[in-house]
């Protein structure tokens, strides 16, 4: 299964331990009501070194000075990181949750309630966990706060159930990570001759509840004598040779199962889900007098085995093409395969170039020429240099002047890769924001000097879905915009979508021939799968995005691919899968 290859190793536990540190230090800050920008430090901190691909342990080893060169380290995270590998703690970090309460730290991730509120609730009401803030909410004891009323009110316990939803699950990335850990490990068993993650894993869903991993091996013992001693496991839940089920440190539950050799392609099916996809399968197969378990393909009159040493025979068994696992979620896909009408899913190798990219210029990491090199190394075609406006303060965001210096920058770095003889080209672009009532924070004038101009929202995420869809459809009527990125401005880790018409969106989208971005960073995935089929099935073109903040970022492209696939996109579908010259003419400059 290639989308897992062995070298694919993005993320490394220690980094994203730290990373949990510095995010947690800046929630604690922010209820605090400390300094903004000491906040904002922790948390870019955060991201950057959540998506390093190499382990930010081994820099340390190799020579500690190195580590202030990553972007928005300086001297005082160099320690904490340092502190942190050393003892597994931060010092500072312990002395925020003993003045404050870790259980404060949930109460952020309800849709609704802010660093302010919960330093409110807790001043005035003395609440401090979810549970507490539930109970005050049913009783109506929040509604006479400074700020607060019913409707209010209403919006946190809703926001508590969305949250209750998420609870137990993690993001795809953090998945990945552990799941490729596991895979490798069990590989150097002897006598393993193949470990593959099923469930919503191999479906790329953008969060997973816990993993599922099949092995085939000579002798299951000793697959499960070797699992439940790798190094992450807290506990075993339960120990068996066909299942073994552990708990990680983390709180990740992992089954691995090891199956027959015979019966590997149907167990394959059956554990890679979605559950709704194999229950309308076993009824398509019912129907046809068969039977599917995780064993195989059986004839119902008999109990004859089939098929089941391959997934394609699964599928071959009930008159069916084979179904790629991101299609698996009873969408219309069993259908679309009986049909022969299965879409002819985009690849990562599709992509030509990455629009969403910001440099050292705004928040970023890195130049432009570090940037294209490594763009030029992915074999890309073209990078759009894509770094904020000025409205983005906190990001650094550039006024004219800066672009204007930015665009000179860049035609002359395009003049000395001509002049080398390179075909790579560095296009100029902007991530504009929108402002409030839709206009946009560079002039028209600027925006013209740029090949491409992406526009986002970044700022009041509480209008009313009416506005919102109105102030994002005022940028894309002003005829200047060519993508819309990250257009319902989620974040999986801790922050709902701002309310938005997504098929208004999309006409006025379709309208103006602006396209919308599927943004490929691991916390966004924004658009999402449903959103993506939506925008195909309407017309609207789609642009799959990085949002680069630090070079080694654009290999988050994959993830962005992955959700769009689940979204049936296809090459066609998208932007920048086409050679820079028609690019170009597609999007009219
Ligand atoms: P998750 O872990 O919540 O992110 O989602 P999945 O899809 O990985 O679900 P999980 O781990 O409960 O089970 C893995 C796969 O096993 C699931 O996608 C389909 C299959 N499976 C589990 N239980 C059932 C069942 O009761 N009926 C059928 N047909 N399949 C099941
Ligand atoms: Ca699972
Ligand atoms: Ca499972």
């Amino acid at each position: 299964m290639t989308i897992f290859a062995s070298s694919y190793n993005l993320w490394n536990m220690e980094n994203l331990d730290i990373a949990k540190v510095f995010y947690e230090i800046a929630d604690l800050l922010e209820i605090k009501g400390e300094n903004p920008f000491r906040i904002r430090s922790y948390r870019n901190a955060g991201l950057v070194i959540e998506g390093l691909p190499v382990n930010i342990k081994s820099i340390v080893e190799r020579n500690e000075e190195e580590l202030e060169e990553i972007p928005g380290i300086g001297e005082s995270l160099h320690e904490k990181i340092v502190e942190i590998l050393k003892t597994g703690k931060s010092h500072f970090h312990q002395e925020l949750l003993r003045e404050l309460s870790p259980s404060l730290l949930d109460l952020l991730k309800v849709s609704g309630v802010g660093p302010k509120k919960v330093k409110l609730f807790y001043d005035e009401l003395g609440i401090k966990s979810i549970e507490e803030l539930e109970k005050a909410a049913t009783a109506g004891k929040l509604r006479g706060l400074p700020g607060m009323g019913e409707k209010s009110e209403e919006k946190i316990l809703k926001g508590i159930k969305s949250f209750q939803a998420t609870v137990g699950r993690f993001g795809l990335a953090v998945g990945l990570s552990y799941a490729d850990q596991i895979v490798e490990y069990l590989k150097k068993t002897p006598g393993v001759i193949d470990a593959v993650p099923a469930g919503s894993l191999r479906r790329w869903k953008e969060t997973i509840g816990d993993l599922d991993i099949l092995v085939t091996a000579k002798k299951a013992s000793t697959v499960m004598d070797r699992f439940v001693s790798f190094p992450d496991v807290a506990s075993v839940v339960a120990k068996g040779d066909t299942k073994t089920t552990v708990m990680l440190k983390n709180g990740m539950q992992t089954d691995v199962r090891v199956l027959d050799k015979k019966s590997f392609g149907a167990a394959l099916q059956y554990f890679t889900g979605s559950k709704a996809h194999n229950v309308a399968l076993r009824d398509r197969a019912n129907r046809m007098g068969l039977k599917i378990s995780e064993y195989g393909v059986f004839r119902e009159k008999d109990e004859k085995w089939i098929a089941g040493e391959k997934e394609e025979d699964v599928y071959k068994a009930v008159g069916l093409p084979y179904i790629p696992p991101e299609l698996r979620e009873n969408r219309g896909e069993i259908g679309a395969a009986e049909k022969g009408k299965l879409p002819k899913l985009i690849e990562v190798d599709d992509i030509k170039g990455d629009l969403h990219i910001h440099t050292k210029a705004s928040d970023g990491g890195n130049t432009i020429e570090v940037l294209a090199e490594y763009a030029v190394k992915k074999g890309y075609e073209y990078i759009a240099i894509t770094d904020h406006s000025k409205a983005v303060g906190i990001a650094h965001g550039l006024n004219e002047e800066r672009l204007l210096k930015q665009i000179e920058e860049i035609d002359r770095f395009n003049k000395r890769l001509t002049s080398h003889g390179s075909p790579f080209t560095v296009l100029k672009g902007t991530e504009v924001d929108i402002k409030g009532d839709g206009t946009l924070d560079h002039s028209e004038e600027a925006l013209k000097k740029l090949d491409v101009v992406v526009a986002t929202v970044h700022s009041k995420f509480n209008m009313t879905e009416e506005d919102m869809t109105k102030r994002i459809i005022n940028a894309i009527e002003t005829g200047l915009v060519h993508v819309i990125a990250h257009p319902t401005g989620r974040l999986l880790t801790g922050r709902e979508p701002y309310p938005v018409n997504m098929e208004k969106l999309l006409e006025a989208a379709k309208k103006h021939n602006v396209a919308m971005e599927v943004n490929a960073y691991p916390d966004r995935l924004d658009l999402n799968d449903v959103h993506c089929k939506m925008a195909k099935d309407m017309g609207v073109m789609l642009v799959i995005s990085t949002d680069t903040h630090h070079y080694l970022q654009m290999d988050y492209m994959r993830f962005g691919v992955n959700n769009a696939r689940r979204g049936w996109v296809e090459k066609k579908d998208v932007l920048n899968t086409r050679p820079l010259n028609e690019l170009l003419k597609m999007i009219n400059r």
